[in-house]
């Protein structure tokens, strides 16, 4: 049996082309259905619905043997123990640092001022801020981190864009980008090397797909 792990919302939609072209129809839509194992039109392939943080963990451990996740979201796991053969092209968006419309967040660098961030991203926004030579407080947040800098709990937020609808929704401005994101195909490279005969032929058909 091939287990191929995946989210619910965008990467489910987007991802439902590509599996169609491998021949793989999931039976039940997972927006509609509780079922968190969905059988497919193939016996030997299934799906498991989790979220979207999670999905590397399933491949890694081998729970699942194919995977699709952003880019923000490996970044963050590290990637230990996943092939990531293919860059999907699909849920893109951008990695970027924001701030109030009304804040000047060139000029606070220019000073040096500590400034203190909130993120999901804890580890891409270290990463990005060690890199300018920026000391910054970072705050770990789970959602709507567009709500940090207008409470008064940050003067920045690291986090996705896409339309910036969010932003604009919430008078903050996109003040850097730190990384194109989208999302990848990951394999554990385990079941890679034992499964190789049934997994390689989606590997071929997603990479057909997305030229
Ligand atoms: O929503 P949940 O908490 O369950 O999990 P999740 O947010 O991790 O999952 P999901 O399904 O929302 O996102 C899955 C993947 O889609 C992410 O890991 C990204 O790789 C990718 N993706 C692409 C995005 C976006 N675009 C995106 N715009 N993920 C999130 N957003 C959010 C962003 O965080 C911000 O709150 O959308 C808002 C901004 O959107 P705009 O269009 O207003 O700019
Ligand atoms: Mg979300």
């Amino acid at each position: 049996m091939i287990t191929i792990a995946l989210s619910k919302g965008r990467i489910f939609e987007e991802t439902t082309p590509l599996l169609a072209a491998a021949g793989i129809h999931a039976l039940e839509n997972p927006e509609s259905s509780r079922k968190l194992i969905l059988p497919t039109n193939r016996d030997d392939v299934r799906l498991i619905i989790v979220r979207a943080t999670d999905v590397p963990t399933y491949v890694q451990y081998g729970a699942a043997d194919l995977g699709i996740a952003g880019k923000d979201v490996l970044d963050e796991h590290g990637g230990e123990g996943l092939y990531q053969p293919l860059d999907l092209n699909i849920a893109k968006c951008k990695m970027m640092v924001a701030v109030r419309e009304d804040f000047d967040y060139e000029a606070s660098i220019r000073q040096g001022a500590r400034l203190k961030v909130v993120t999901k991203y804890v580890k891409t926004a270290r990463e990005h801020f060690a890199d300018k030579g920026m000391h910054v407080d970072l705050i770990k947040l789970y959602g709507s981190m567009e709500l940090g800098p207008l409470v008064g709990l940050a003067d920045a937020i690291v986090d996705l864009v896409s339309t910036g609808g969010t932003l604009r929704a919430n008078q903050l401005k996109a003040v850097e980008e730190i990384g194109a994101i989208s999302s990848r195909l990951v394999v554990n490279q385990a079941s890679l090397k034992l499964n190789r005969q049934q997994l390689q032929p989606i590997i071929d058909s997603f990479a057909r797909a997305i030229q």
